[in-house]
């Protein structure tokens, strides 16, 4: 079939708005319409070219909603009109590491996710003769795209598609990471390091589990009232306290009863190796855990002296959220629904796949939370 697509056909080049052959699924395959998709800054990472693993020509996109219009041969898990959203992390609940219950890093598909091609080793997606990549194994800047079942999370039907879309990536990795990675306790003091599309899900994800002192950092002042919209309860600009970050957060965290200070848990949302360091090292000696979302460039190293482990702080990495995508993006649908977490005032920017572009243009000038195409 011709479907409508915004595709990467260079680095570094603006998205091509152009129509695209997609051949229908395969076995244990489904065809999606996609109804909505937000654009997240791993698709600029490729796009722009930073990415050292970027194949191009691509069609990205990781954060879809959409319909199943087609089940391929021997699908069983969903069937056509189910709503489903896209994941980047799979959930076969067969391979060793979805066995382990220790990750959700299933590696069913890894291999040919990273290739840029569907499980069997090819593509569903073409121009004319010339193959185009997936990406991420889920390829939401079309509006159809075909994934493996595995790749799918069955969502309930009066959800709406351009808020839940967000959940297929920003919403389920900051509240997972909280959740999952973290589990943070009521109470707990912990500071967000970056207030975006991450980390302002992270703050809403630790008013949602009750920690006491919620401290947010981001050197852009304006975040400072998005921070409080979800729960942040302290901000520090780093730039504008005069004075070594680590020792004032540690301070911020002190206590009459306990005069050490330093957080009980951290989360780095901006994707700075340095960031990470302060984040660690703003943790509370003996217990504080400090968890890594944000991607550095490729090649780039953390550091820290070892004093800093030995003496009992933890450093963490989180992926997705630590979620198992079929079985916890439904329930986080569910949440939303129910109103438990909030969705709607973060999508700041909406458009038409015509006006993508304008999307990465928003992302750069920090203008955007996050921008969704509504197809
Ligand atoms: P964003 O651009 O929306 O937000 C980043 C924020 O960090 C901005 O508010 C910016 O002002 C702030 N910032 C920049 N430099 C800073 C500094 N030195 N000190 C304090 N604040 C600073 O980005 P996002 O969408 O929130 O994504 C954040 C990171 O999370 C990215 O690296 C992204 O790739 C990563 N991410 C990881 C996963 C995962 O599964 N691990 C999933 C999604 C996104
Ligand atoms: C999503 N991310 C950043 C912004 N939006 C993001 C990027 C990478 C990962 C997770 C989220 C990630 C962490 C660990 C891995 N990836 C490796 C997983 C594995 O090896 O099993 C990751 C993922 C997918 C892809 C590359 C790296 C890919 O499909 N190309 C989950
Ligand atoms: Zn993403």
């Amino acid at each position: 079939m011709q479907v409508r697509a915004a595709v990467a056909l260079q680095a570094g080049k603006p998205l091509e708005l152009t129509e695209v052959t997609l051949d229908g699924p395969k076995a244990g395959e489904v065809l999606v319409e996609l109804k909505a998709t937000g654009i997240c800054h791993t698709d600029e990472f490729t796009r722009s070219g930073a990415d050292p693993e970027g194949l191009f020509p691509v069609i990205l996109g990781h954060e879809g909603a959409g319909v199943v219009v087609e089940a391929g041969p021997g699908v069983t898990s969903v069937h056509k009109g189910d709503h489903v959203i896209p994941l980047y992390t799979p959930e076969c609940r067969q391979c060793p590491s979805c066995l382990s219950r220790k990750t959700n890093l299933c590696t069913a598909i890894r291999a040919t996710q990273g290739q840029g091609v569907m499980p069997d080793g090819t593509s569903r997606f073409s121009i004319g003769r010339e193959k185009l990549h997936h990406y991420m194994g889920c390829s939401t800047f079309a509006n159809f795209t075909v994934l493996p079942e595995i790749a799918v999370a069955k969502i309930r039907e009066d959800a709406p598609f351009d808020k839940v879309c967000y959940i297929g990536c920003g919403v389920t990795t900051g509240i997972g990471a909280v959740i999952n990675t973290a589990k943070v306790t009521p109470g707990a003091k912990c500071v967000v390091f970056g207030l975006g599309g991450i980390g302002l899900n992270v703050i809403q994800g630790l008013r949602l589990v009750g920690a006491g002192m919620i401290i947010g950092v981001d050197v852009n002042n304006a975040r400072k009232q998005w921070g409080e919209r979800f729960g942040m309860t302290h901000f520090v600009n780093p730039n504008e306290i005069g004075r070594d970050l680590v020792p004032y957060l540690v301070d911020l965290t002190k206590s009459a009863a306990d005069a050490i200070g330093g957080a009980d848990y951290t989360f780095e949302c901006v994707g700075n190796v340095k960031l990470m360091r302060a984040a660690l090292e703003s943790c509370h000696r003996g217990w504080g855990e400090s968890v890594i979302i944000g991607v550095a460039g490729s090649g780039e190293e953390i550091a820290t002296r070892p004093f800093q482990l030995v003496t009992g702080r933890v450093w963490r990495g989180s992926a997705f959220g630590g979620a198992r995508g079929r079985t916890d993006v439904p329930k986080i649908v569910d949440w939303y629904m129910d109103g438990k977490i909030e969705i709607d005032p973060m999508i700041t920017h909406t458009m038409p796949l015509a006006d993508i572009n304008k999307a990465f243009d928003l992302m750069h000038e920090g203008k955007s939370i996050r921008s969704v195409v509504i197809y």
